[in-house]
């Protein structure tokens, strides 16, 4: 293979030279970014909205993924990223007036979750950092975290399945279509244990987390003898119906959630299951520091290509503690953006070149997400470098009178009339992190505007103080707001076997029934607040945020030898 020996010397060569960026320079770069921010979002806001999707040749809107102004959902913590207080609280409250998940529309159960719970979730944790007004028990409750429940719960009858895995798609009105396809891709199944988690430990309701670690477990159960997974399973059968192993499209997210799960739930099953896929990967997938798709039953290549989903691996190998592997991972797909100028869908490693209708450059995220937690683990400049090329590539191909475009093709710079919400969601706020080190996201309590508040009842419970974990659409979320809610699962849990032993005559009062491992999980067992009701302060106080959670502090969790 040539492909790999060229990035190395070439990699070599550059980091002989590798530029400095003064903070000056940084600051600089930080305005620029803004102002590529602002010219995307000004103009979604003025040409688009309330449809999902700016589209940025026509200069007018469309829904895509809903119909629940996604782009400005997901674009909401951003603005928080950016400093800009004062418009994140107008659409938050724009938000809370104007959407309505009660729809009859169908909508992608992967998508919706990471896009919108995870967008409404982080907002809800960052609104008090954002000088909003609070509930009183916030982080515990609020109208984003009801807005947040709401699209959860809409999700919910995908995932009632005899196995636990989800359909692909739900009915936000209906729920499932009797004739909708079992077949759902592996990161379809395996993304949600973030949200979920997180939904379940703030409202008191444990629906959310049950169904998503059922779902995990379940998908844990089909691997196949030499421990890898497929790329599209059947969800009643169990059978996968797509058999490429890979890190890439359709199972990305699953692989990245195991790791985060387990850093932010901390978790040891999670993290043993990504250990043994782990090794499977790094056995039959890796071939000099690319990944490769092979098929999963016999290990055998099936596909020898690149794809430009696979480039949040080496952040997630960093989280990890596997920083040189990362490097050098990350040194094979910055070739491939100095190739092209952008990072092609498909890049084939063998030819060194594109593939045939996978040229296109949708201005995808990954890169720089990886650029920024390798920046934090190393202070290596390069990764300052790329995200300059990235700022400038992306200003000078794919910007239109109206946003940004997505490229159709890296090799004449042709574009689609499309601008994919992630663009505002992930793609700007990670090149603003990278440029940021400081930034109250990265966490550590040392430098910057690294001040914790206080939440939940009685102020006791200390929020923003240990790092965030990131959702797979870049959405920050608070790993200490895990902790601050449990009191009140515990007195609601009082509350309602108060409510049931009065209820019922004492002789028929017993335990409810345990629920049987593969039975699917009840829907109506939440008594989490509703939109309007008004909440009761606890008597209890939530507890302070435990050591643990201070854990993901800079990223680097794990070491190579734990
Ligand atoms: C985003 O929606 C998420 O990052 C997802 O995990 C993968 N695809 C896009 C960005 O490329």
């Amino acid at each position: 293979m040539r492909a790999p020996v060229c990035a190395a010397l070439l990699w070599l060569l550059n980091d002989a030279a590798t530029h400095q960026f003064s903070e000056q320079e940084m600051a600089a770069v930080r305005q620029r970014i803004k102002s590529m921010f602002y010219h995307a979002y000004n103009s979604y806001l003025d040409n688009a909205f309330p449809y999902d999707e700016l589209r940025p040749l026509t200069c007018d809107g469309q829904d895509t993924w809903g119909s629940f102004s996604l782009t400005l959902i997901d674009a909401l913590d951003t603005l928080l990223v950016l400093g800009n207080h004062t418009e994140f609280h107008r659409v938050a409250s724009l938000l809370q007036d104007t959407v309505d998940f009660d729809i009859d529309v169908n909508a992608s159960v992967f998508e919706t979750n990471i896009r919108v719970v995870g967008g409404l979730l982080s907002a809800h944790l960052l609104a008090g950092r954002a000088g909003m007004e609070l509930e009183p028990g916030w982080p515990c409750s609020g109208p984003l975290l009801r807005m947040a429940e709401d699209a959860a719960r809409k999700l919910l009858p995908a995932f009632q399945t005899p196995t636990g895995m989800p359909y692909g798609t739900v009915n936000l009105l209906h729920g499932v279509s009797p004739t909708e396809t079992p077949v759902t891709c592996t990161a379809g199944v395996g993304t949600f244990i973030l949200e979920f988690a997180m939904l379940s430990r703030l409202t008191g309701d444990s629906t959310f987390e049950n169904a998503a670690r059922r779902a995990l477990r379940a998908l844990w159960k089909t691997r196949s003898d030499i421990g890898l997974v497929g790329n599209h399973i059947d969800i009643l059968s169990k059978k996968w119906v797509a058999q490429d192993a890979g890190i890439g499209a359709g199972v990305d997210s699953y692989f990245e959630y195991l790791v985060k799960g387990a850093i932010m739930l901390q978790d040891e099953e999670l993290l043993s299951m990504f250990q043994a896929y782990d090794r499977a990967i790094q056995n039959y997938t890796r071939f000099d520091d690319w990944y490769l798709w092979v098929q999963m039953h016999k290990g055998t290549v099936s596909m020898p290509v690149f794809q430009s989903l696979e480039a949040f691996w080496p952040g997630l190998q960093s989280l990890l503690g596997n920083l040189d592997s990362a490097v050098r991972t990350f040194q094979n797909y910055y070739s491939v953006w100095r190739q092209f100028g952008g990072l092609p869908e498909f890049y084939s490693i063998p030819q060194g070149y594109t593939v045939d209708k996978r040229e296109g450059y949708p201005l995808r995220p990954e890169l720089i997400e990886s650029a920024m937690y390798l920046f934090r683990a190393t202070g290596d400049h390069t990764y300052l470098q790329l995200g300059l090329d990235a700022l400038e590539s992306i200003e000078r191909i794919a910007k239109t009178p109206c946003g940004y475009a997505s490229v159709k093709d890296l090799r004449d710079h042709q574009l689609d009339n499309r601008m994919e919400s992630f663009f505002l969601a992930e793609t700007i706020k990670y090149l603003y992190l990278l440029f940021d080190p400081t930034h109250f996201l990265h966490g550590g309590g040392t430098e910057g505007d690294s001040s914790w508040e206080e939440g939940g009842d009685g102020g006791q419970c200390v929020l923003g103080a240990g790092g965030f974990i990131f959702n797979t659409e870049a959405h920050p979320l608070d790993p200490a707001a895990l902790y601050c809610c449990s009191r009140h699962a515990q007195d609601r849990q009082e509350l309602r076997d108060i409510l049931l032993s009065l209820s019922q005559p004492s002789s028929q009062s017993k335990p409810p029934p345990k629920q049987a491992e593969d039975s699917p999980p009840s829907q109506s067992d939440s008594i989490a607040l509703k939109p309007g009701e008004k909440k009761t302060p606890p008597l209890l106080s939530c507890p302070v945020q435990p050591f643990s959670a201070r854990l993901s502090i800079l990223g680097q969790v794990f070491t190579d030898n734990t």
